[in-house]
């Protein structure tokens, strides 16, 4: 049981209902303009701004707030480079083996391939891992719970923060994704989750024209 003083008053600040329905829309508009980007100019990403959105994705909702999260931003050429040609390996035996027709059917539309020169062109590919368990500073290693969800809302606040500072993002997740351990030295109870591609898409960058789903094919209100 939680001890009532290991409690304390919650911050909030109620909004006067024009404002909700100001900010609920203009939010709305923001994010409907994002898109995933596979063009990237080299531009590097001004210094703080990773950092600040990591400690937004940080602050996310988890099972029992265990945090079951680590993010590895990679801005380091040679790095990039061996994430590259690891990902083209997978990504080339998938294009050609792997993908059901269906599948390839499905990505017609966005027009990718194997090759991902933007794993070497972005300034920052941050690799987001689950953590099955954690291991405390201690050595004493506990259970994480709900940790694909948890690990899943990070990450869109992760994106929805890069988005709202400016930068364009690719949810890239080349499978299976296990060389990102060995490449980045991560321990075995790490699982590679998703790589994100960040930053700032090359001029006159092209999108699919791909549309959203509205609102009555995706909500309904009881
Ligand atoms: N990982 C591959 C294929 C791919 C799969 C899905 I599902 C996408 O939405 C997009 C791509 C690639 O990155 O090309």
């Amino acid at each position: 049981m939680a001890k009532a003083d290991a409690f304390i008053p919650l911050d909030f600040s109620p909004l006067e209902e024009q404002a909700m329905q100001q900010q609920a829309e203009s939010f709305y508009l923001q994010m409907a303009k994002r898109r995933s980007v596979r063009d990237f100019s080299d531009q590097p990403i001004p210094p703080s701004v990773l950092e600040h959105a990591i400690l937004a994705a940080g602050s996310a909702p988890s099972g029992a707030n265990m945090q079951p999260w680590h993010f590895a931003v990679v801005q380091d050429a040679a790095i990039k480079q061996k994430i590259r040609q690891a990902a083209e390996i997978e990504e080339r035996e998938l294009y050609k083996h792997r993908a059901s027709e269906e599948w390839l059917d499905a990505l017609a539309p966005l027009g990718t391939d194997a090759n991902k020169p933007f794993l070497e062109t972005a300034p920052a590919l941050i690799a987001i891992f689950l953590k099955k368990s954690t291991i405390d500073e201690d050595g004493t290693k506990h259970k994480n719970y709900y940790t694909s969800e948890s690990v899943g809302i990070a990450t869109g606040m992760l994106i929805t923060a890069l988005h709202q500072a400016g930068l364009a993002t690719l949810t890239h997740t080349p499978s299976p994704m296990k060389f990102l351990s060995e490449i980045l030295e991560r321990p075995s109870h790490e699982r590679p989750f998703l790589l994100l591609v960040v930053g700032y898409p090359e001029e006159g960058a092209l999108v699919p024209d791909i549309q959203r789903l509205p609102l009555e094919k995706i909500a309904t209100f009881l």
